[in-house]
């Protein structure tokens, strides 16, 4: 069927949504997400707000978006649910504060429970293209996120199309939903370089309520510069990994790499990069950030697979101004499957994802700050690491100037449990946790990973006398953070402050 599409103001696709409505954005981080109908949905929120009526929309999104989504809508007080994975300031202030209702999921999940029927179906997709033909193919742009299930399940699709992004996206996509069970069948890929989908996204036109166009850049952040703990994180995961392939763990033609976000993740790609014993790889993962593309140009990582290109501008410009160098190089897919724990499990990655703290006993915690405040999200990281051939969890061994450990007796929230995390790193060095007990894996932690300062503390710990198997002391397990709350500071921490005074 060949579709005449109408084109309107962001204002006026926006007049279509309305209180209560549920709508779900392509993308996944910034890159892909649409700009223009998000903003004016959030204007259109605020105008109702000022006239004392309600106005708040369900949000489904790929990942976490840019400003001009999460924050604009979170600003103007118009999200009457959000999931999953976040980072946006305005938003977690927002869901902390009660004022968002927010439950966090594996990205993974998010498209078949929205098919199975778990959650409310959405009403609007608002989709980011860079192409769009008369028989309602799409053409997605940076990131693809969950845009092939709620473009299916959505009753009306509004696509801002953002000229920003060039046509010859077309080919660097892989759009493929599976089927439901029990007509599922396997996801074929046998290597980071197969592909069993479409390139591009066909909707049935006639859905298609209008088309936003515009012009704006993904709203993609900077990274901080590496500095001498990041570097260390990144030498150590480099160095572990040489190890295990010298010792014929990792098989010598090596595996291919997932990496989370952030800044860590940053400096470990550019420490594998670097190191001469590291073969070159491919990587199978979600974001793919700059450092990655650096490492394409020279040759060290030949091909990666991602959800999004969570690219900078700068960086942006320069591989659309080279893109034929890039087209057998780099795909993009649905976080369905480029999450895939299957797919995770058969190509057998190495996972490489960060903790806020960590317990002595190997289980993470990378959402929760003291247990209550939600930072951005569990994300992909259990969808790789409960599959991984080996998972691997960074962070410093301190937070806040060394007032903070980073390992703890008991983590405040369990995001990965002790069963699926195999190696923790610091930049003290390497715990591996593989084929210990709970008593073991503490030693082992306490060793290798613990600030200097904090070592002792956590000895002591363990010689509280709690019970069996996982010694854990119920009445001073949270000291740590019991102490911080009271003077700021974990290294002030008295065990005998928190055990309880039995008669
Ligand atoms: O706070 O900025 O106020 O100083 O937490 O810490 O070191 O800047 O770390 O940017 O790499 O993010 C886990 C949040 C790390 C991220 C997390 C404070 C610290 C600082 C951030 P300030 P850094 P990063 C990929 C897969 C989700 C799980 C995952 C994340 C701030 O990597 O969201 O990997 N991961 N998913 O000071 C109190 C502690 C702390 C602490 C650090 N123990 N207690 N505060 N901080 N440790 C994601 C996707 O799937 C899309």
């Amino acid at each position: 069927m060949q579709q005449t599409y109408r084109f309107l103001t962001a204002d006026e696709a926006a007049s279509y949504v309305n209180h209560g409505d549920i709508v779900g954005f392509s993308g996944f981080t910034p890159a892909g997400c649409p700009k223009e109908v998000p903003t004016a949905i959030a204007k259109r929120a605020e105008a109702f707000h000022a006239e004392g009526k309600e106005f708040k929309i369900g949000m489904y999104t790929g990942a976490s978006t840019g400003d001009s989504l999460d924050g604009a809508l979170a600003r103007a007080n118009a999200i009457l649910f959000r999931t999953p994975y976040q980072s946006n300031k305005d938003l977690r202030d927002a869901l902390n504060k009660e004022r968002a209702p927010y439950f966090d999921m594996h990205l993974s999940s998010i498209a078949p429970s929205l098919r199975f029927g778990f959650m409310p179906k959405p009403k609007f997709a608002i989709i980011e293209v860079c192409d769009i033909t008369p028989d309602g193919e799409l053409i997605l742009t940076t990131g693809v996120g969950i845009s092939p299930t709620i473009a299916h399940l959505a009753d009306h699709i509004i696509v801002e199309w953002n000229h920003k992004h060039p046509k010859a996206l077309r080919g660097f996509h892989d759009i493929f939903e599976p089927e439901d069970p029990p007509h599922r069948k396997p996801m074929t890929l046998l290597k980071p370089s197969d592909r069993m989908g479409n390139t591009a996204l066909k909707v049935d036109p006639s859905k298609i309520l209008c088309i936003v166009e515009t012009y704006r850049d993904d709203e993609v952040g900077g990274f901080s510069p590496t500095d001498e703990v990041t570097d260390k994180i990144g030498q150590n995961v480099a160095n572990f990994l040489v190890e295990e392939i010298k010792s014929g763990k990792i098989p010598f033609e090596f595996l291919p790499i997932q990496s989370g976000v952030g800044n860590i993740a940053n400096a470990v790609m550019a420490s594998l990069g670097t190191n001469p014993d590291i073969p070159t790889f491919e990587m199978y993962t979600e974001v793919i950030q700059d450092s990655v593309i650096g490492l394409l140009k020279t040759g060290k990582i030949r091909f990666a697979s991602g959800c999004s290109l969570t690219i900078t501008t700068p960086i942006l410009q320069e591989i659309y101004e080279n893109i034929e160098f890039y087209r057998d190089k780099l795909i993009l897919r649905p976080q369905e499957m480029s999450n895939s724990p299957e797919l995770a499990r058969r190509l057998g990655l190495i996972t490489i994802n960060t903790a806020l703290e960590a317990d002595i006993f190997g289980n993470i915690n990378s959402t929760h700050v003291m247990g209550s405040k939600m930072m951005n999200g569990i994300g992909g990281s259990a969808d790789f690491t409960r599959s991984a051939y080996i998972s691997i969890f960074t962070t410093p061994s301190t937070a806040k100037k060394g007032k903070i450990s980073a390992i703890v007796p008991m983590v405040t929230h369990v995001d990965q449990n002790e069963h699926s995390v195999n190696i923790l790193i610091t930049e003290h060095g390497v715990a591996d946790l593989r084929g210990k007990s709970p008593i073991q894996r503490a030693e082992e932690i306490i060793e290798n990973c613990v600030a200097p300062e904090y070592k002792q503390l956590l000895h002591d710990y363990l010689e509280l006398g709690g019970c069996c198997h996982t010694p854990q002391n119920l009445s001073a397990c949270f000291g740590m953070h019991r102490q911080f709350a009271k003077t700021g500071n974990m290294l002030d921490t008295n065990w005998n402050d928190y055990l309880d005074k039995l008669p």
